[in-house]
């Protein structure tokens, strides 16, 4: 007899889901054969275990039906090399995906025990800094529920992003350690550990027939040891695999140092291999340049191309004519890049292909994504730390670089050397440098930015050279996110009156949410949204209390700015307009506003010392407002300390406004923007990434759009931009700065938030706040006009989510399918 438990659906690759009392036997099973412990004195952290472990027995069961299935169809398949995964947790979004949640949650309740208690057990899995790691966590999802054969390629971290603290306001960095007494999702798979070599130097050789041959003698040997992390996709339709790896010391290369007498040198060795897995980078959109950083992107880049190429031979021998057919590699960003000379190395070096031959197979191969425009993003290796760590690479990337000067530049351009020196792979200079986004086009077959607004000014301002020699190869994809996470997991009871009034298909055909939008205009079904909404914002007023200790009223406008913190996306610009609604408030004690909160959550990158001035200020801010009667609970401030995946799913169900206010032209997408609409909330947004593609869906009268235009940032750029006229002519503007100076939010220390007056006077303002402030204060006007219009407020936020089809990251997964992919869907059979 089929047993399923009520809600799950039939499966692909899972055959018998559990009833919740097999489930519950389970669990005591592994509470008992793999914890050793007893119900009666069985901790959370064991009763969760022990409920991972009862779900990894089906979750295992998919991974084998998908993996065979695949050997055997001996399918195409695409490889996403990323640097990071920001996956968060993955307790209820395995039991979400299974079908199984609400038969686990019965049996947990079954046994006394909370749900929720359990999923607070779990360390989020951070190994990624922003969008760009969690956009690679949600396509893993997609391609897993759409049943691609995919497989994620990364870093197995031992420290993730830092966790925040404040201290007197100010961010502390926090060591991470998410498995420190380990994780029940990884297995580790030491019968495919592969060994990879970096440093020493390059012997030219020639052999009987005289002809040249490079000999690549490493300095150092390390051993990559892979995690694996299964991937299950919605409804358990495929189980696929994220493989993280580790760096561990050669032990070929320890022993040779250790009979040598060298004990200490072996250890200290040991320490300098393990050091690449040690620790994510905290740079978002900044170029780091350490010598650490590219081996650790050499190193999973080395280990993964031995690891498709071991797969790959063992279904196909030696004849390597069908790679490109079988095998696709999307690089996540430039940082995956050095995987084009990897693979030409081993072509060359290793299967003694001809150049051109090899050539023409990578560039068969690898795709790749822009995520950036900014300058100080784009990434570029000194040619000489290149020559320390990768001699052979180097000379490959030279040559890559010549063959592309002479055969296409030249072709196009001839005799044009301002032309080469513009599109060269490397920069000349004081310090010669590789240039990572050049090599990524060149080696590519398509190259796609994630909006469609950045994808054009990746072609108009970024690389337009190439775009005249290779048109084809541009193109769009839009980011998504995956409903499942974040919609179905993260906000329940919008989730259940979804089922009940357009039925429960719309986590795997987001598009059916438009039949949401019939209900727009109707009074219970209004009443039910926002009765949710308030429902949500309760909830969340609880979580504020107790990591902040500061009450806020769930009656007020929750207004809500969640991600990195960095200038271009302008958390000062908020702050600003919060200084002004309270100089207000304190010249007109009657000011008539709609009680808000405006809730914050970002990291600052640990160097970067403006953006962790912005953080101070706004907390002081908040210090001062919230503590002042005179407000009368119009105004809350809140930072929320360690803003994370996991509070992210607290905070976007709660939202009533989202900040989405970056310098139009620098946010190449965002996604967060997509997360808060889908959740109802309506978004204050310039014409910048994505925003633009969600006014286009949700209409003019449901989102609140404000300042310069890119066409417009450029023209002020190009007439020359001079932020002192807006603080010489808006007397609003001059006495917020200069407040700022006062010792007014720091008592007895005058100048302590000076740091963002001084970067948007003296500093230029680099990304136009204060050109935009008054066209972002009239935004909020609005938005507050609306709101006192409960009804049309639940209009506009009913019609947020009914009309954000669109943004699936499972859409987004079929474009890259039909654009650069070319990858079959395969059906996984049970055996
Ligand atoms: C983000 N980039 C974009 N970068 O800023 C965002 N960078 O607009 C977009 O939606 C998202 O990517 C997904 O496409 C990042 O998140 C990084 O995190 C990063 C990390 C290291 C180095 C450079």
């Amino acid at each position: 007899m089929k047993k399923t438990s009520s809600k799950a659906k039939a499966s692909v690759a899972i055959a018998d889901l559990p009833s919740t009392e097999e489930l519950k036997n389970s669990i005591i099973k592994h509470l008992h054969g793999s914890l050793g412990t007893d119900v009666n004195k069985a901790s959370p952290q064991a009763w969760w275990r022990a409920t991972c472990a009862a779900v990894n027995e089906y979750v295992y069961d998919g991974l084998r039906n998908t993996q065979r299935t695949h050997y055997q169809q001996n399918t195409r398949a695409v490889h996403y090399f990323s640097l990071e995964y920001l996956m968060g947790r993955l307790f209820s979004n395995n039991l979400h995906n299974l079908g199984v949640y609400d038969a686990a949650k019965d049996a947990l309740a079954q046994l006394g025990l909370n749900i929720a208690d359990l999923e607070d057990q779990e360390e989020d899995m951070a190994l990624g800094n922003g969008g760009l790691g969690r956009l690679a966590a949600c396509f893993i999802d997609s391609m897993a529920t759409l049943n691609y054969p995919a497989i994620g390629y990364g870093i197995h971290y031992e420290h993730g992003l830092f966790k925040q603290e404040f201290s007197d306001g100010r961010q502390i960095e926090r060591p991470d350690s998410w498995r420190e007494y380990g994780n029940p999702w990884e297995i580790c798979r030491p019968e495919s550990i592969q060994e990879i070599s970096v440093y020493g130097y390059v012997e030219t050789t020639y052999d009987l027939q005289g002809k040249m041959k490079k000999v690549w003698h490493p300095g150092r040997i390390i051993k990559g040891v892979p995690w694996d992390i299964p991937v299950v996709g919605y409804q358990g339709s495929s189980v696929n695999v994220l493989r993280l790896w580790e760096s561990r010391a050669s032990d070929f290369f320890n022993w040779d140092v250790f009979n040598s007498g060298g004990y200490i040198d072996a250890a200290r060795q040991n320490i300098e291999a393990e050091t690449i897995s040690k620790v994510l980078y905290p740079n978002d959109e900044t170029d780091a340049g350490k010598e650490l950083r590219l081996i650790q992107q050499y190193f999973f880049c080395s280990c993964s191309l031995k690891d498709i190429i071991r797969r790959y031979k063992r279904a196909n021998g030696d004849d390597w004519s069908k790679f490109p057919e079988q095998v696709a590699i999307q690089l996540n960003d430039t940082h995956p890049a050095v995987a084009i000379p990897e693979l030409m190395r081993i072509l060359v070096d290793r299967a003694e292909m001809s150049w051109d031959e090899a050539w023409n197979l990578c560039q068969n191969v690898f795709a790749y994504t822009n995520h950036t425009l900014l300058p100080e993003a784009l990434e570029k290796w000194s040619v000489r730390l290149f020559e320390k760590v990768l001699p052979r690479h180097l000379e490959i990337i030279y040559e890559i670089n010549r063959r592309f000067l002479v055969e296409q530049v030249d072709v196009l351009w001839p005799g044009d050397n301002e032309k080469k020196r513009k599109l060269s792979i490397i920069e000349e200079g004081h310090e010669p440098m590789v240039r990572m986004g050049h090599l990524s086009v060149v080696g590519s077959f398509r190259v796609n930015g994630v909006a469609e607004i950045h994808s054009e000014l990746v072609k108009s301002d970024l690389f337009p050279e190439m775009v005249a020699l290779w048109p084809d190869k541009f193109t769009n994809v839009t980011n998504g996110v995956t409903p499942r996470r974040w919609l179905k997991a993260c906000n329940p009871r919008l989730a259940k009156l979804l089922d009940e009034t357009i039925g429960d298909e719309w986590p795997r055909d987001l598009k059916q949410l438009n039949k949401f939008a019939a209900f727009a205009d109707d009074p219970a079904i209004q009443d039910a949204f926002m009765a949710i909404k308030q429902q949500n914002k309760a909830d969340l007023a609880t979580v504020v209390k107790k990591l902040t200790n500061i009450s806020i009223d769930p009656h007020a406008i929750f207004d809500i700015q969640i991600k990195r913190l960095h200038e271009y996306k302008r958390q000062h610009l908020n702050l600003l307009h919060i200084l002004a609604l309270y100089r207000r408030i304190l010249q007109n004690p009657d000011y008539d506003m709609v009680p808000r909160v405006f809730l914050f959550g970002a990291k600052a990158a640990p160097g970067y010392k403006l953006a962790k001035e912005i953080i101070y200020a706004i907390n002081k801010v908040a210090e001062k407002i919230n503590n002042d009667k005179r407000v009368k609970n119009r105004l809350k401030v809140v930072f929320m300390p360690n803003y994370r995946v996991t509070l992210a799913e607290k905070m976007i169900p709660a939202a009533d406004v989202s900040e989405q206010i970056s310098t139009a032209g620098k946010e190449a997408s965002g996604t967060g923007n997509m997360k808060l609409a889908l959740n109802g909330a309506i978004t204050v947004g310039t014409l910048d990434g994505a925003n633009i593609e969600i006014a286009e869906e949700v209409g003019p009268d449901n989102i609140s759009i404000f300042g310069l235009t890119v066409d417009e940032v450029k023209a002020l750029q190009a007439k020359g931009y001079h932020s002192w006229d807006y603080y010489y002519q808006d007397a609003e503007i001059k006495a917020i700065l200069d407040w700022l100076e006062t010792d007014y939010f720091t008592p007895g220390k005058p100048g302590e938030l000076s740091a963002i007056k001084r970067s948007l006077l003296e500093g230029g303002d680099p990304y136009l706040v204060l050109a935009d402030f008054q066209s972002y204060v009239k935004a909020q006007e609005k938005v507050d006009g609306w709101y006192r219009d409960q009804a049309g407020w639940a209009k506009k936020a009913i019609l947020n989510t009914a009309l954000m089809g669109k943004f699936t990251s499972d859409r987004s997964i079929e474009d890259y399918v039909e654009k650069v992919w070319k990858l079959d869907s395969c059906k996984i059979s049970q055996q």
